[in-house]
């Protein structure tokens, strides 16, 4: 079993990429099971997966980096007893800091083959995000495996080069991809990249 996590912060493409990488994986006939973390007021997400026929999995009100861990552990522990997929990917909040959802991941035993973060970064709202909140968005890319710059369908000239600079400077060891998850560009490479 596999595991995928997507990092990111709010609105960045989380939901987004998580239906898309859930169909790609399908189409290549893997079975997978979706974990979606809304962090308050509406779980639109969860329902609407499932209406798309995943086997789509909802927590509840709460961050499972911290106060919910313990659902998140028995959350994926039914999922293997019950569904035992091939894949399994995992949208925390944009609040979350998923290397601590990794953490959990493996304090889960459920044997996962392997455990991949992927970190989505919101090329609209970058600077934006830099200047405001600088160290978490750090944290939450330092955690990454992979870091994908999303929306490059409505990047200004230069803003992917200069978010790639900035992003390889921190991060020199981490393969950077700037994909539109809307438009699909550059999302097979990634899919390729992260196997
Ligand atoms: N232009 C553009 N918009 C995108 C792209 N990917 C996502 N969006 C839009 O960005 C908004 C947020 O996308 P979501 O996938 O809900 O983002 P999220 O990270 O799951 O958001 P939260 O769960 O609220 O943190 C939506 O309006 C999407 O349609 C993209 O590649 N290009
Ligand atoms: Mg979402």
């Amino acid at each position: 079993m596999q595991v995928y996590i997507l990092g990111g912060f709010l609105g960045s493409g989380k939901t987004s990429l998580l239906m898309r990488l859930a169909t790609m994986f399908s189409e290549r006939k893997a079975k997978v099971a979706i974990l979606v973390n809304e962090s308050g007021e509406i779980g639109v997400d969860g329902a609407t997966l499932k209406a798309q026929g995943y086997d789509a999995m909802e927590l509840p009100s709460g961050c499972i980096c911290c106060s919910l861990s313990g659902t998140l552990q028995t959350a994926l522990k039914n999922i293997k007893n019950d569904i035992d997929p091939d894949v399994i990917v995992i949208e925390p909040t944009g609040l979350a800091l998923p290397h601590k959802v990794k953490e959990l991941v493996h304090f889960a035993c459920i044997e996962e083959e392997k455990c991949v973060i992927i970190g989505v970064c919101d090329i609209q709202r970058f600077r934006d995000l830099i200047k405001k909140k600088e160290e978490f968005f750090t944290r939450q890319m330092q955690g990454s495996d992979f870091i994908l710059i999303n929306k490059s369908d409505v990047a200004q000239p230069g803003e992917i080069e200069d978010a790639t600079e900035w992003l390889k400077q921190r991060f020199p060891d981490k393969p950077i991809i700037p994909v539109s998850v809307k438009e699909g560009t550059n999302l097979e490479k990634a899919y390729e990249l992260i196997q």
